[in-house]
């Protein structure tokens, strides 16, 4: 028997090597076979190394879903350098922090994104070139306003599928931008090895096998897409049914031609796959296995897919830090509410959020992680990874939570502030920031509230100053909107006269949330 793979590449290769004609991607009427995609990614490879790419060079992808999100990643890897993920929501502000604290060289993006990367291109000394993924006539266009730029089919003319080194499996393989509870986002720094362990975790819990078919609508920019639908797909030389983004009816069509074995998905797919079933007649047959994970599955929605589609789905739990953490049984009892146990070879436990040691079962505390999952720290923050680590290597993940006497983990909270809306993670300090830049307002907080359909909303508490111009609730998202991702704009905003603050000045967002819940 061979031994475990150490990185993704290698596991790739071994998938393409056994199985080259097998489809590995399929995609808009595309069938990408592993060794198109292996011959692909060697190119970007050879073109990178052409450009003069360094070993641990950054490279970012702020891409949309495609074959060639999926090529150009592992030609990254292949030439040396370490890849960069980049939502392709972020606007002005996000661009600027994450291209210049990873010291991006190259940024490969789509048509589409050139305008958003042309307004802070003066600001990124250290980005040389903008490689523009997609149709000639619509990159040329797009582009112009770029200087820096050429197409991906100009970049990789005359690029050849020559071999490359396997990547060191301890060498950083990827930079992805978590928490920014304080200040900006900080990159977290995962191996090769991080990522093929998780991988092998996770595929080997799910009996994920090359007979699967898994339907991927999850962007590939973040750790749910990428790290557990891209990574296993590539590891378990399985095919990814792959589209550029979710639309529940397009879901729900694919699940009824009965090919899919499997989905992944955030809650906010799930309800809306609940929606599309009360609008339709028929329901699609059982499939191998649904996930949900990346913010809390409502014990309502899984007693309702169960009802209509006739299954339980399977609740997980991960972060970008780790990828994937806990999981419910594959075979075992799939319990609502909670997100099971570790992935094999991985550890877990609930330590006391003062004096971090360990505590008894059924009593709440944080959640701390271990294993060869775990991420090696954060770019360039000795600071933030030392906070972040406990002693023996536990990882604090500032999730609140408890275990059963039975070893199911429940998540009842999070010990940092932050929003989930529709799995994507809002920092309620970067919309303050952006709220207080405009010369009307005083005083911003921003906390979550319900949502039917993301699971929370932002809303933003403002205190306008006595000006001429008082800035409406309208132009106050719509600067939101124009600096940062549009997702984490406020929904709702309330003008108050003043915040609640302790005798320390520090604002009571938990005074406020009863303020605004009354006020809603
Ligand atoms: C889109 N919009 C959102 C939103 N997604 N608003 C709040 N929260 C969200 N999650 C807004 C857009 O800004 C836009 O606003 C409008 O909705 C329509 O945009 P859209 O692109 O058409 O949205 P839609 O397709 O409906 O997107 C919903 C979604 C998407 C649920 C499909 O949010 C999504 O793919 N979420 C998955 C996120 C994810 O992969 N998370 C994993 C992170 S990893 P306007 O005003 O501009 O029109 C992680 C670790 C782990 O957490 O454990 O997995
Ligand atoms: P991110 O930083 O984008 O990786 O988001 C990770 C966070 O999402 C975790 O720290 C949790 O707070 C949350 N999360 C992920 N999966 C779940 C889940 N199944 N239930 C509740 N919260 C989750």
């Amino acid at each position: 028997m061979s031994s475990d793979p150490s990185s993704i590449v290698e596991a790739f290769f071994r998938a393409a090597d056994q199985a080259p004609e097998k489809p590995c991607i399929l995609f808009e009427g595309i069938t990408i076979s592993f060794l198109d995609l292996r011959q692909t990614a060697d190119r970007w490879a050879d073109a990178f190394r052409g450009r003069g790419l360094r070993r641990d060079d950054r490279v970012a992808l702020f891409l949309e879903n495609s074959p060639a999100f999926v090529a150009a990643y592992l030609g990254i890897y292949l030439a040396g350098g370490i890849v960069v993920l980049v939502n392709t929501q972020y606007r002005q502000v996000e661009l600027r922090h994450i291209l210049n604290d990873a010291g991006v060289r190259f940024c490969i993006t789509d048509p589409s994104r050139c305008g958003e990367l042309s307004r802070v291109l003066s600001d990124l000394p250290s980005l040389e070139e903008v490689i523009v993924v997609g149709p000639a006539e619509a990159s040329s266009t797009e582009a112009a306003s770029l200087t820096r730029q050429q197409s991906a089919e100009r970049f990789l003319e005359g690029a050849v599928s020559r071999s490359s080194e396997l990547p060191n499996p301890d060498s950083v393989a990827l930079i992805a931008y978590t928490s920014g509870t304080t200040g900006r986002s900080k990159g977290a720094m995962l191996t090769h090895r991080n990522l093929a362990a998780n991988s092998l975790a996770v595929t080997r819990a799910w009996r994920w096998t090359s007979e699967d078919r898994l339907l991927l609508t999850l962007p590939l920019f973040h750790a749910h897409g990428l790290g557990v639908g891209m990574h296993g797909t590539l590891l378990a030389g399985s095919t990814a049914d792959l589209r550029r983004r979710f639309d529940a009816a397009e879901v729900y069509d694919t699940l009824l031609k009965g090919k899919t074995t499997m989905f992944f998905g955030v809650p906010t797919m799930y309800s809306r796959l609940l929606a599309e079933a009360h609008r339709r007649n028929r329901r699609p047959a059982p499939i191998r296995l649904y996930v949900s994970g990346s913010a809390p599955l409502s014990a309502a929605t899984f007693a309702e897919f169960e009802q209509l589609f006739g299954q339980r789905i399977l609740e997980r739990y991960g972060m970008t830090e780790t990828m994937m953490n806990l999981t419910n049984p594959y075979d075992g009892e799939r319990r609502p509410g909670t997100v099971g146990q570790p992935f094999p070879g991985q550890e877990a436990r609930i330590v006391d959020t003062r004096t971090r040691q360990p505590i008894l079962d059924e009593s709440p505390g944080e959640i701390q992680v271990r294993g060869p999952h775990v991420f090696k720290g954060y770019w360039r923050r000795p600071d933030a990874t030392a906070e972040a680590f406990d002693t023996e290597g536990w990882f604090n993940t500032g999730d609140l939570g408890w275990r059963s006497t039975d070893g199911y983990y429940t998540i009842s909270g999070r010990a940092r502030e932050l929003i989930i809306s529709g799995g994507y993670n809002i920092y309620p300090r970067e919309v303050e920031e952006v709220l207080l830049g405009h010369p009307g307002v005083a005083e911003a907080a921003v906390l979550g509230m319900p949502d039917p359909d993301f699971g929370e909303q932002v809303v933003a508490a403002v205190v306008r100053r006595e000006t001429r111009d008082q800035p409406t609730a309208d132009e106050l998202i719509e600067l939101c909107r124009d600096q940062l991702a549009s997702f984490k704009k406020p929904r709702r905003i309330e003008f108050v006269a003043s915040l609640p603050r302790n005798a320390l000045g520090k604002i009571q967002k938990h005074i406020l949330r009863e303020q605004l819940e009354r006020q809603a």
